[in-house]
């Protein structure tokens, strides 16, 4: 069984999608997070054991290559591709109640801006870290923010934002979260953003980089 896990670990770590993916070439024809995540479940490997055991292992080999500069965007688009295709699988079973997730985080792209890269990465990375994701796009109003976070008791709520135009619409929307879920915990991201400016606008955390974000929504359960 550890075999298979630390194989769906590789594809994520390395990016290989399915069978027929070209990348990475050394792994060319080779099965791929696709296959090996579906024999793995029909073999009867638990379905949290492949999120905890291979996915989780996989994606936080990427954060920390990643976090070193040892890899870069496209290598993590890849493996963010190779974990959404593993999670494909896993989904069902999410759903059904037999796989728990370690809790909600709410995401967006505050208003006015519409960079989704960065967001998008910190989401799978999120994700396949076994956290819940909501993903509330680009141009994110307080409202919309607020209304997922009362639809979500208890979340994490992520704001990014790439414009120095709109990094200062998260101090408004920090304001109008805390009106009605004063203990929602609110971390801010994106690359204008600092610690500084975190600490004045009343958000909980600023991290640079989607490893960071996971650090950060990870202390929270400690
Ligand atoms: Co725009 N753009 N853009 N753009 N764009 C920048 C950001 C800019 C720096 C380019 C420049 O002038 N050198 C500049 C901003 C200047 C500023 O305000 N300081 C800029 C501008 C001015 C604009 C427009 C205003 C241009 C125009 O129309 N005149 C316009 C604005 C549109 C709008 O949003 N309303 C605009 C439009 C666009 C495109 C639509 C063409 C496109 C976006 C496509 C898309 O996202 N789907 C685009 C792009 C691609 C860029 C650059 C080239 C790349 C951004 C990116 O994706 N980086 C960018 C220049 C640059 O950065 N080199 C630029 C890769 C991504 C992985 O990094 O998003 O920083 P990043 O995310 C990182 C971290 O910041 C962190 O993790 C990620 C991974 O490490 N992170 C978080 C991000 N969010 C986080 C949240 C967290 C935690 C960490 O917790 C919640």
């Amino acid at each position: 069984m550890n075999d298979i896990l630390e194989r769906i670990a590789c594809c994520i770590e390395f990016g290989k999608i399915n069978k027929l993916s070209p990348y990475p070439p050394n792994m060319k024809g080779e099965d791929g997070a696709d296959e090996l995540t579906k024999q793995a479940l029909d073999a009867g490997v638990a379905p949290d054991q492949i999120l905890n055991k291979a996915m989780v292992v996989g994606m936080d080999r990427v954060g920390q290559k990643f976090s070193k500069n040892k890899i870069f965007v496209p290598q993590m688009l890849m493996s963010a591709k190779a974990m959404s295709m593993a999670m494909q699988h896993i989904k069902p079973f999410f759903q059904s109640g037999a796989v728990k997730r370690k809790g909600t985080f709410v995401l967006g792209t505050v208003a006015g801006d519409l960079h989704d890269i960065g967001k998008n990465l910190v989401g799978m990375m999120v994700e396949g870290a076994g956290w819940e994701v909501i993903d509330l796009g680009v141009d994110v109003n307080a409202d919309k923010f607020i209304k997922s976070v009362n639809e979500h008791p208890g979340c994490t709520v992520g704001l990014s934002a790439l414009l120095t135009t709109t990094m200062v619409n998260m101090e408004s929307i920090v304001l109008e979260i805390r009106k009605v879920a004063v203990d929602t915990k609110i971390l801010v991201g994106g690359a204008p953003v600092s610690d500084d400016f975190c600490h004045k606008i009343g958000a909980d955390n600023y991290s640079a980089d989607p490893q960071g974000a996971v650090k950060y929504l990870n202390s929270l359960l400690a």
